[in-house]
């Protein structure tokens, strides 16, 4: 509020475009990266299948989804076909496995949300949690990386906005802020809505993908190779997609009334998913339907202090997007 009275608007926000691309390309992590990713990889799939031979690895998360940026962490997931099995059992097993394969710092957690096995590769220098059965994650996974391929603008916007949220401390669900993973989907969202719009909905779509994973059903439009001119009647550049994102978050969003659905591609009542008002730890303060899990609200987490934070931090930032002389530093000072 403050920089609005003393700054002139700026009249061409398109001169943010190069620096803001320059930023971009500073965070896509290099081949090797990904080379290190695989060869750890294969050396964990050699130490599971030998107690576990029909079982399978999968990346998911960010190495994965194409979302992650330089020096990420790594997720994988243990798939494995048995009805009766104890996941913290077979957590404390493999973390004997790895230990004595000179892993370093494997912890089970196996009283986390998710229950994970970490652990650091000396060798690659990679960390990694290792979940177990986490299936639906593995395929929203793949939702996102197939969304990823339609439209470069998603893949820049993603990329500014998860820099932005780590720089500025609100990237953690632990603090009552929102998951990566709920960012991308805000990212989605706010591409679904843009006139013309910049991506479509593929759930909506023709079914070409479906598996059913824990009683619900993954089916979608995963044929995007065809979709790849999906967006080319919007000219928006990514400094207008950067500023008009937070605006929308600072101004626009329906805070008390709106969920927004990559699922549907629209903006879904609280009334009608029944999201309106406490139940337990679940506040719906912000509301982000999970795509596939549509009892799930990625905004759970949030409360009421840290809802203040966030909106503070998207004002913030549409602000300097649209007044600040040298936005491009202040957008990402840390907090
Ligand atoms: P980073 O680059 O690690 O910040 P990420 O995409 O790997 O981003 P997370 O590490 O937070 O994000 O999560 C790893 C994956 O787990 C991403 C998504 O496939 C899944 N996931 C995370 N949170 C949820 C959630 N609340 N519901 C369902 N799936 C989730
Ligand atoms: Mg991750």
């Amino acid at each position: 509020r403050m920089m609005k009275s003393k700054m002139p608007c700026r009249i061409d926000i398109n001169r943010l475009n190069a620096p803001l691309l320059k930023i971009y390309e500073s965070l896509i992590p290099a081949e090797e990266e990904k080379v290190k990713q695989k060869q750890l990889l294969t050396m964990l799939e050699k130490i599971v299948s030998k107690e576990w031979p029909n079982a399978k690895l999968f990346l998911y998360g960010s190495c994965a989804n194409s979302f992650g940026v330089s020096k990420s962490d790594i997720d994988v997931c243990l798939a494995i076909e048995d009805e009766g099995i104890d996941k913290s059992e077979v957590l404390l097993k493999l973390a004997e496995l790895l230990q004595s394969d000179n892993l370093q710092n494997v912890q089970a957690l196996t009283r986390a949300r998710v229950p994970i096995v970490k652990l650091m590769d000396p060798v690659t220098g990679i960390s990694c949690d290792i979940c177990i059965n986490n299936v639906l994650a593995v395929i929203n996974t793949k939702l996102l990386r197939d969304y990823s391929k339609i439209d470069v603008r998603l893949h820049q916007l993603a990329f500014i906005v998860k820099h932005w949220a780590k720089s500025r401390g609100v990237n953690a669900t632990y603090q009552g802020t929102l998951s990566s993973y709920a960012y991308v989907l805000m990212c989605i969202h706010f591409l679904q809505q843009r006139i013309p719009a910049i991506l479509p909905c593929l759930q909506v779509l023709e079914t070409t993908y479906k598996v059913t994973v824990d009683d619900i059903e993954c089916a979608y439009f995963d044929q995007v190779d065809s979709l790849v001119d999906f967006g080319a009647q919007n000219k928006e550049c990514i400094a207008q997609l950067v500023w008009k994102f937070f605006n929308y978050w600072a101004y626009c969003h329906d805070y008390a009334n709106s969920v927004i659905s990559v699922r549907t591609g629209r903006i879904l009542s609280k009334q009608d998913k029944d999201w309106t008002r406490r139940v337990g730890n679940d506040r719906h303060l912000i509301c982000i339907e999970d795509p596939f899990e549509t009892s799930h609200d990625l905004g759970r987490v949030v409360d009421r202090s840290s809802v203040r934070v966030l909106r503070e931090e998207f004002e913030r930032a549409a602000q300097i997007m649209q007044f600040d002389p040298n936005p491009c530093e202040s957008l990402f000072e840390p907090y």
